[in-house]
């Protein structure tokens, strides 16, 4: 037990420049390429290193990011857009 919850916290702290995962967030209120921006913007000021994708037709941002899920997430409803949960 101890062993694994050593590796977690340093695979967590390599995280940073390493290995980054792969985000999909369902967001409504995305209308136009400023909120696209106003997102990114969000999105990267919690992980400067994040790669962001939205297709703002589907209210889809793709996030390539070694920041939790959580965090990304609560970046953009903070900038007033509603991150619809979903299982991906
Ligand atoms: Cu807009």
């Amino acid at each position: 037990m101890p062993h694994r919850v050593c590796k977690e916290a340093s695979s967590y702290f390599f995280s940073k420049r390493k290995s980054a995962m792969q985000y999909t967030f369902q967001v409504q209120g995305m209308t136009c390429a400023h909120c696209e921006r106003a997102v990114t913007q969000a999105l990267q000021q919690v992980d400067p290193q994040a790669s962001v994708q939205i297709d703002r037709a589907q209210g889809k941002v793709e996030v390539q990011s070694s920041a939790p899920r959580e965090a990304l997430a609560a970046a953009i409803s903070e900038e007033g857009y509603t991150v619809v949960p979903a299982d991906q």
